[in-house]
């Protein structure tokens, strides 16, 4: 279906995306819209209401009041199984999550076909059976007076989450937090980013249809500062708040989560590097790098914007890199055989040129790309760029310290272990590393020395979701994934019984 057929079959209720509250789509009371633009080619896709004080505290109230209703007396069982059926429901309604998210982002359909929907009902299947499977500690001791004592540990939700949500992978990220909110017993209101509202929106009749009762998933569309991010971060009624963004947009959630000392986790920005040893299978290197620096047009928080190979091979790599990043085929999401979709807005895409035009300032050669493809007319609108490898500059340099966010990398060649440890640490980031290397001793030896949350040898964004997830230093606070999810949206609580 073509990017016109596919907005002409999407039904009127879409084309206007409302709040969700209490079960119920709910326009704003102020009147405040804003437009949903299509990064393919530059259309309105829909007009979206923007919630105001009056949305927020709303859904805030309607989450607290779930709490105390059937969802709160739920079993595990119950909860859990409920879950299973949301995840169903996702799945029977897939082309539409499919058909949604490439509207607002522009990503290849394949990629939102085998990535972002299918995570999107994974995310609540995992996190269900963690919950079922994760037992609390108990301990026996003797009182004083030889008395017995039992102290046991009891899980209880957390209370109301805000769920603050980036534009990369909307539906996968979204999920990636309210997925163990649920699970957990808790109830949400979400935000999701400004740029990509229609799945978080279509989740909520999905969950209408799992049965999943009112007020227990709530959504309010809007912006950041001084708008629906704000209002809901700074609501003294929401217990913690989880936030995947950029830095700067943690630091400003933080200062709002300090008044009344609410819990945070934070998933955050990278500047991640690979570390190629000559040692490693080269083809795979390549390919799999071709992933980590170009999916999603270069907008995976996990993806790969500094290379490091080892000297004998810099050459070959850098040569084989470009010829793989020239045979990328940019284009609309269903276009047959497109691998590489268009930024997200036109400001982001001002943003990532400032990078390509800074790059070259601060001395890079540009091995491919740099600018902006010619595109047919009917997408001329859209927010294009060219796949990107630069070489040649510092480590110092800006374009290899700062998160750019796009489809592009720089390659510099290293010549000892220690020295590119050094160097790929070298950054305020942490988030991700791979390494590639076929000496598995050099693998562990390299991995234990890397400051990020992940270390992916010989494979990137291979993802187990019972493993921690989250950043070091300025990527991130906490971590997600797992049991640890249990830490974040639960409170632990000890019971001493003397008998
Ligand atoms: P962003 O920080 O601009 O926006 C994220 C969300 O925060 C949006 O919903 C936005 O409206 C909201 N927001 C902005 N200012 C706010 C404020 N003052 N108060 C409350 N809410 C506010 O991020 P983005 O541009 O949507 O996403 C890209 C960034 O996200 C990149 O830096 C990327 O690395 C990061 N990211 C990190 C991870 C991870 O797992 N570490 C995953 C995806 C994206
Ligand atoms: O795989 C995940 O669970 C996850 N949170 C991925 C984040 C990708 C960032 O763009």
């Amino acid at each position: 279906m073509s990017q016109e057929a596919a907005l002409k079959a999407m039904p009127a209720l879409k084309r206007e995306v409302m709040h969700f509250i209490n079960g119920h789509y709910v326009r704003s009371a102020n009147g405040k819209t804003f437009a949903d633009i299509s990064p393919v080619d530059g259309t309105q896709i829909a007009t979206v209401h923007e919630a105001g004080k009056a949305e927020v505290d709303a859904a805030v109230a309607a989450a607290r009041a779930a709490l105390s209703g059937p969802w709160g007396k739920m079993t595990v069982p119950d909860r859990t199984a409920l879950l299973h059926k949301l995840a169903d429901c996702i799945q029977k309604r897939f082309d539409e999550f499919v058909e949604a998210e490439c509207l607002d982002t522009g990503k290849p359909y394949g990629d939102c076909s085998h990535i972002d929907i299918p995570r999107g009902a994974a995310n609540f299947r995992v996190f269900a059976d963690i919950v079922k499977n994760v037992p609390t500690e108990a301990f026996t001791m003797h009182a004083p007076d030889g008395a017995n004592v039992l102290n046991y540990s009891l899980r209880v939700p957390k209370g109301v989450v805000a769920v603050v949500c980036p534009w990369n992978l909307p539906l996968m990220l979204m999920t990636w937090k309210v997925g163990p909110a649920l699970a957990c017993g808790n109830t949400v209101v979400v935000k999701p980013s400004e740029e990509t509202p229609l799945t978080t929106s279509l989740l909520g009749e999905v969950m209408n249809e799992a049965g999943i009762p009112p007020g227990v998933y709530n959504v309010i569309n809007g912006f950041g500062p001084d708008s629906a991010g704000a209002f809901l971060t700074e609501h003294p009624d929401v217990d913690a708040i989880t936030f995947t963004g950029e830095t700067r947009t943690g630091e400003a959630i933080m200062r709002a989560a300090s008044k009344g000392l609410r819990a945070v986790s934070f998933e955050l920005g990278g500047k991640n590097p690979a570390l190629v040893f000559a040692d490693c299978d080269l083809d795979f290197a390549i390919a799999t790098t071709i992933r980590s620096t170009f999916v999603n047009c270069g907008q995976v928080c996990l993806g790969t914007e500094r290379i490091y190979v080892e000297r004998a091979l810099f050459p070959v790599f850098v040569q084989k890199l470009k010829e793989a990043a020239e045979k990328l085929k940019i284009g609309p999401p269903k276009e047959p055989g497109v691998t590489l979709g268009p930024l997200i807005s036109q400001e982001h895409r001002a943003k990532v040129m400032r990078y390509y035009k800074l790059a070259v300032e601060e001395g890079a050669t540009v091995v491919t790309g740099g600018g902006v493809p010619i595109m047919p007319d009917a997408l001329k609108h859209g927010a294009w760029v060219q796949p990107t490898i630069w070489t040649g500059l510092p480590p110092s340099a800006r374009t290899n310290r700062e998160e750019i966010f796009g489809p592009c990398c720089h390659i510099a060649p290293f010549d000892s272990e220690d020295e590119v440890i050094r160097i790929a640490n070298d950054t305020p980031y942490g988030l991700t590393s791979v390494v590639w290397t076929r000496d598995l001793a050099r693998a562990h030896r390299v991995a234990a020395q890397l400051q990020s949350g992940i270390t992916w040898v010989n494979s990137w964004f291979l993802r187990d979701l019972r493993t921690p997830f989250g950043g070091m230093k300025h990527s991130g606070i906490g971590r997600e994934g797992g049991v640890h999810s249990l830490e974040f949206y639960t409170e632990l609580r000890n019971i001493c019984i003397r008998y």
